[in-house]
């Protein structure tokens, strides 16, 4: 199996909505189902056969001009994008210059990996493709949806699209609209929305889904940005109690555990960290009910394990890097200072 990548080798501390900067798609899907010639496709424009059986994992970055993008012509009248021009998530101060695709490795749903959960929690948006000629490529979609939203919570709305791939493929198809309808009814996504057929190949829709896709990922950081100044503003506005502490006498019974640890001399702090990465995030991140994000909004990407051969591609095409150890933190540490 090829290594696991992560877009960002520090714990994270700032959230993803953010990073106005990179839009981050991870592509996910069975060996074979056309991961990374969608990727290739949308990087560089090019489509060339990749012997099948040939995997690995990969970051691959492409610069953006998504106003340019949006005001293509192919997209005039489009109902979607003229939406999203005109409302208040399409911030010109605030348009992602870069946008990165992890090409992910397939995995099992007994994968555990935490540096798994990582990149699921590092992404903007989630690409599932499966293969129109294989009808278990679909059915395994469910792996990586299941996955997606026990990682990131039932509750977060991150863009989740089904992608259909090789539709060029007709006289091998094996998924009908039927089998189609019902997973996207099982995922509760909006088939007219969420669901797109492409032909890397042919060149057919890759664009579209590209572009939706951004648009998806900016709505959303918009929404997130909205919801964490909601959440400051209320705690802003609530005043914390006076905490009652009881006056211990002499007589009180011995301590019984480390909360109940009787007075504390007036020079000593006692901080109690639960869960504790590096110092936490600002108001926003600790209101949230997320795990820790990233601090760095540089995409440096990291190889953790082992790293396989990687397709020939341009160098700004492809980017990996040096393992860094992540840093471990105890539980729970008591500073006394
Ligand atoms: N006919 C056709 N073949 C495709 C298309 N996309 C990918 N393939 C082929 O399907 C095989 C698997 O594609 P690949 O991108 O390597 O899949 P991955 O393993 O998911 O990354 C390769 O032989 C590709 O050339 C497509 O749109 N049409
Ligand atoms: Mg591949």
């Amino acid at each position: 199996m090829s290594g696991l990548l992560l877009y960002d080798a520090q714990p994270q501390q700032i959230p993803r909505c953010y990073d106005t900067g990179v839009s981050r798609i991870m592509v996910m899907g069975d060996t074979g189902s056309g991961k990374t010639s969608f990727i290739l496709r949308c990087v560089n424009g090019t489509y060339r056969d990749i012997d099948s059986g040939v995997y690995m994992e990969d970051i691959y970055r492409r610069s953006l001009n998504l106003p340019l993008l949006l005001h293509d012509p192919a997209f005039q009248g489009d109902h979607d994008v003229q939406e999203f021009l005109d409302s208040a998530a399409y911030d010109r101060r605030a348009l992602p210059k870069e946008v990165d695709f992890l090409d992910a490795a397939p995995f099992e749903i007994a994968d555990f990996s935490e540096l798994r959960n990582q990149q699921i929690l590092q992404s903007d948006a989630f690409l599932l493709c499966f293969d129109t000629t294989s009808e278990e490529s679909l059915l395994n979609l469910r792996t990586y949806q299941r996955r997606i939203e026990r990682v990131r919570g039932i509750d977060d709305n991150v863009p989740i699209l089904i992608v259909a791939t090789k539709a060029d493929m007709l006289s091998e198809r094996k998924v009908g609209s039927p089998e189609i309808l019902e997973t996207m009814a099982r995922f509760e996504l909006p088939y007219e929305h969420n669901f797109f057929e492409v032909s890397s190949k042919h060149n057919t829709n890759v664009k579209s889904l590209f572009v939706k896709a951004l648009i998806m990922v900016e709505k959303y950081k918009y929404q997130q940005r909205y919801l964490a100044q909601q959440q400051l503003e209320q705690a802003q506005t609530q005043v914390p109690e006076e905490p009652q502490t009881p006056i211990p006498t002499p007589d009180s019974s011995s301590p019984t555990s480390d909360t109940d640890i009787g007075p504390v001399a007036s020079n000593v702090q006692l901080i109690h960290m639960k869960d504790s990465g590096d110092i936490q995030a600002p108001q926003p991140q600790q209101q949230s009910s997320r795990p820790p994000r990233s601090k760095s909004h540089s995409s440096r990407s990291i190889i953790i394990s082992e790293k396989t051969d990687a397709i020939e591609c341009s160098p700004n095409e492809k980017r990996t890097a040096t393992a860094t150890p992540r840093k471990q933190h105890s539980d729970s540490c008591c500073v006394i200072c």
